[in-house]
Order: structure tokens, then sequence, then C-alpha cells
């Protein structure tokens, strides 16, 4: 296993790249470029000046995060063509300087969604993402949209990009009437277009699931159990056609058994690299994110940490996802560095004995 962190950039990030170093058995970056709209090419400069200011703290850079799909690529419009080829420029980009796997996802308008960015944890007083559909209800995607930009620290979100949803109204609008089954033959479109790439300069593409795990606002969302990632990898069957598995996605739904999922793409050998977190139910679609202990949570991280060792490569890239906010840290709502360090020593320490068990 390779541990890893996710890391938004010198300017834009309040964890240091010395702090991710110090952290024990860190060995590199889940990186990412927080400036780049969809569909602009990510040039040579850009990447060059990313991953060397990496490689000097002493850290890798073999995973890039959230390279986004534009909007005409999942809707199937005519302009999608052009953003394809901008993706397999940044493909091409991408392995000349060392990466890997490129995580991405294919949801239509929200990368994710919650109700709630700092929720108090009674217990402890810390404080954690939260979401409770009920609370959707009389928000609608407008409301959310800007209750979430206004309470996230003055730092952008992943996904939630103000120019990215400038336009959301014209966006919902086009997506009315699209089924599944039409964004899946448009996400097959994509993958037939860029997995040929990704297999000759050695990169695979890991599509992250849908958060939470269902439908949001009537949006087709075709991410989010073991069901639909055996139809996604089908889409086009490449060893680079992969998947990010992000436990605490998936696990927002109690009908996934996140171990049992595990294994299954592991042992196709489909799992490029895991994002791995606990969720607290709280009730019918309500959840909060708990810290990483399997005690905290709902989660079993041993089993989970166990189906990666024994279905996955040694050398698999796992990075702890989200974090609480602890000991007065502010930061990005679940990119703080205490917790996340946390969750990366304990999952470290969960692998040490499931390793020294099985000699
Ligand atoms: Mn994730």
């Amino acid at each position: 296993m390779k541990m890893t962190f996710r890391w938004f950039g010198e300017n834009s990030d309040s964890v240091k790249l010395s702090q991710i170093k110090q952290i024990p058995g860190m060995t590199g970056l889940m990186g990412f470029l927080d400036y780049k709209a969809a569909g602009e090419v990510w040039t040579e400069e850009e990447i060059k000046s990313y991953i060397d200011g990496v490689h000097a703290a002493g850290l890798e850079c073999e995973v890039i995060e959230s390279v986004n799909v534009h909007e005409d690529i999942k809707m199937g419009l005519p302009s999608r063509d052009e953003y394809i080829a901008n993706y397999n420029t940044t493909i091409r980009h991408l392995a000349k300087y060392g990466v890997k796997v490129i995580v991405y996802n294919f949801m239509p308008v929200f990368d994710w969604l919650r109700t709630d960015l700092a929720r108090p944890i009674a217990e402890d007083g810390s404080n954690s993402l939260y979401f409770d559909e009920k609370d959707l209800g009389t928000m609608g995607p407008l409301d959310l949209v800007r209750k979430t930009a206004e309470s996230c620290n003055g730092f952008s979100l992943p996904g939630w990009e103000p120019e990215r949803l400038a336009e959301l109204e014209t966006t919902l609008k086009q997506y009315e009437g699209m089924t599944p089954d039409k964004l899946r033959e448009n996400y097959k479109y994509f993958l037939d277009a860029v997995i040929p790439v990704c297999e000759e300069v050695g990169i695979k593409m890991a599509c992250h699931p849908d958060d939470p795990a269902w439908p949001i606002f009537g949006l087709p969302r075709i991410a989010h159990s073991q069901e639909d990632f055996d139809k996604i990898v089908a889409l086009h069957d490449s060893p680079a056609n992969a998947l990010c598995l992000c436990t605490g996605s998936l696990g927002s739904n109690p009908e996934n058994d996140i171990p049992a999922v595990i294994r299954h793409f592991g042992e196709m050998d489909r799992i490029a690299c895991l994002h791995i977190r606990n969720v607290k139910y709280l009730g019918y679609r309500n959840f909060r994110e708990a810290s990483h202990l399997s005690y905290d949570g709902d989660l079993d991280m041993f089993a989970i940490m166990k189906a990666v060792y024994d279905t996955c490569p040694k050398d698999v890239y796992v990075r702890p996802d989200h974090g609480r906010m602890i000991w007065d840290e502010v930061g990005r709502p679940g990119y703080g560095l205490y917790d996340r360090a946390l969750g990366a020593t304990y999952l470290n320490g969960l692998w040490e004995a499931i390793d020294k068990m099985s000699k």
C-alpha cells in the first residue's frame, strides 16, 4: 500500500507539504490543480511546476485527482469531441511527468453533496461534514450551492468551483429527461476515446463513486453500487478502465457491503486507488462523517483493509479521505491536517497488523 494525501497546491491549501511529509508512512500525494476548469488542457509547464514542488518536498505524485470531465461530454453534445481531445492531451502530459492514475467522476453537475459542512459532534466537540436528505427538500440546488459556498472558510471546494456552478440553472435544464442508459452511452463514448490513450502511456482512469450513493435532484447518477460499477467496467474492458473505491461515498448507503465490493473489484484488478474513511448512520439518508476508527462509525475498517490486503496490488494507492475538524484547526472543510493524519496512522497500523499476522 502506498499511503498518500490530497493536496490542493501551494496557494490554496492550509496544509504545507513539509507537514504532510512528517506524517509517518506518507509516500506521496493524490495531487490536484484547483484552478483548472473542466475541459481545459493541463499544460506541461503547469504539471511540471506542481510535481517538481512535490518532489522537492520528498514526496511522490503518481495520482492526480479531478481532471474534471466537461458537462458537454456527459451530455453528449457535438462539442464533446474537442473536450475529449483536450482530455487526451492532458493524459499524455501527466504521463510524461510520472502520473499513473487519474481520479475522475462522471456525475452530472454535482460531484458530492452535503447539507452541513461543519456539523458539531456532541460527543467530543469536533465537527464534520453532514448530510440529511430531509434538509434538501426545502433547499433546492441553487440554495444548496449558495450555502456550500458560504460555509467553506474561504476555500473553494472540489466540484463546487464558482465558474462551474455559474450556469447551474441552464445545466440542470439540459439534463432534464436524460436517462441513466443515455448517460452510460455518453460515458462509453468517452471511455472508448480515452482508454486506448491511457493504455499507450501507462495510466489508469479511476472512476469515483457518487456521493451520497443515490440519485439527487432528479439527476441521473450511475456510479453508486456494485451493479453500477459492473456496468462501468464493462463499458470498455481494460485494466485501464478502473475505479477509485471511496469507502465513505459508497458507504453512505448501508446497503453497499464495502469489504465485499472491494473484494469483487480487487479480484478483477479494477481498483487503481482507494479513498478510505468512515461514516456514521443517523437515519434514513442521514449520516455524518466520522473519525477513521471503526468504533466511531458504521464501517468496519479492519474488514476494509483486510479486503484491500487480500485482493489489491501490494502497492495500491490509498489515502485517508476527509477528516473531522479537531484541535481548533481552520481549513477547507474535510481537508484539515490533523484528523486526516490520525486516519493515515490508524490505517497504517491496521495494515501492519494484517501484514504481520498473515506471515
Ligand atoms: Mn472520495
